[in-house]
């Protein structure tokens, strides 16, 4: 680490931004790496007006990317959510979405050597131990951010990024239905309680006394929904053996309705109390396996299509998860997988507060 700089990359990934570092120029003392990152971000404050973190859970976001340590994997990647208002790192979640930052941010740092006009890049998700393949445009030994895919929640288009997830099930370790039961019923509403990729309660939105499709600012003032998500993942958290999670990000919560864009089902999306402007990548790849299960919430709500891909409507606009699903008894996650795109914005040094 330099005296008075840390060398840090600021990307897009997806529909959020955050800081990537290689592990190397973070100090390796755990409470020493957060109290920098805080500093470098800005938190605790509502505005960071005095670090570079954008004031809100989506863009208060940090990626620590090292050298594969395990077999059939080129990078580690392990995830950090800073708070906002609060002085909190949480590593109990991944982030779809800035994995989509980890290949090119590899590449750029010479972890990983560009291959042709395309590079797979094997990234084990370190919060999970669950692995990622990222397959990108590659040009001339560089990244090729350039590109004709666009993404709801992003403005124009970028190259795409293919990131096909393996063994993301479970990923906080206590299987796809982590509460063991495909629905439970806590304070009067029906939930599917599900993880694959992101812990996530599913509730049909009307249960909870909303349409399903309100703005993102109508949820975020509505204090008293706010209060009764809150109360519901507190206890499903419970079940689901994540203990008391008042100062964790997870569980996140998403209330479902019948899709009205064409999609195969609509969500809104709490991270974990604000509303998400769009929706989390794994958040929606679980909220998708669970929708396909018969008898889960969501299932009688849902359009299902015939194929594996799921278009799930959010309050900006579509994403697509492919979600490939034995629904046996227990049920199987077989693959799942998105599109994304990201992009470069600074690289530099980062001086902390
Ligand atoms: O679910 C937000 C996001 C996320 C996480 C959140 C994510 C995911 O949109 O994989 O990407 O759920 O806090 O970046």
């Amino acid at each position: 680490m330099s005296a008075e700089g840390v060398p840090c990359m600021l990307m897009r990934g997806g529909t959020s931004k955050g800081a990537y570092f290689l592990a190397d120029d973070l100090p390796s003392d755990k409470a020493a790496r957060d109290d920098l990152l805080l500093r470098i971000m800005g938190s605790p404050d509502p505005r960071q007006i005095d670090g570079i973190g954008g004031a809100h859970p989506l863009t208060s976001k940090v990626a620590v990317v090292s050298a594969g340590t395990e077999p059939d994997t080129d990078v580690d990647y392990l995830f950090l959510q800073l708070g906002v208002e609060d002085a909190t790192v949480s590593d109990r979640q991944n982030c779809g979405n800035l994995l989509a930052g980890v290949g090119p941010f590899a590449v750029e740092r010479g972890l990983v050597r560009a291959g042709g006009s395309h590079t797979s890049v094997r990234i084990r998700m370190v919060n999970s131990g669950s692995v990622a393949v990222a397959s990108f445009a590659t040009l001339g030994g560089g990244v090729g951010y350039e590109g004709a895919t666009a993404i709801s929640g992003v403005p124009g288009t970028a190259a795409p990024i293919v990131l096909d997830f393996a063994g993301t099930e479970g990923s906080a370790g206590h299987g796809l239905l982590p509460t063991g039961r495909l629905v439970d019923e806590i304070d009067g509403v029906r939930v599917t309680c599900v993880d694959n990729g992101m812990p996530v309660v599913v509730a049909a939105a009307k249960d909870l006394g909303v349409t399903g499709y309100e703005p993102v600012d109508a949820l975020a003032g509505d204090d008293a929904l706010r209060g009764r998500v809150q109360s519901l993942r507190l206890a499903a958290a419970e079940r689901m053996g994540l203990g008391d999670v008042r100062e964790a990000s997870v569980p996140k919560t998403t209330l479902v309705a019948p899709p009205v864009d064409g999609g195969a089902i609509c969500t809104r999306t709490f991270i974990p109390l604000r509303p998400h402007t769009s929706v989390g990548v794994l958040g929606a790849v679980s909220v998708a396996t669970a929708v396909r299960l018969d008898g889960a919430v969501g299932h009688d709500l849902a359009r299902l299509p015939a194929g594996d891909r799921m278009d799930v409507e959010h309050p900006t606009g579509h994403l697509q998860v492919e979600a490939e699903v034995d629904d046996g008894s227990p049920p199987r996650v077989r693959r799942s997988g998105v599109v994304r795109t990201a992009r470069k914005l600074f690289d530099g040094i980062v001086f902390p507060r």
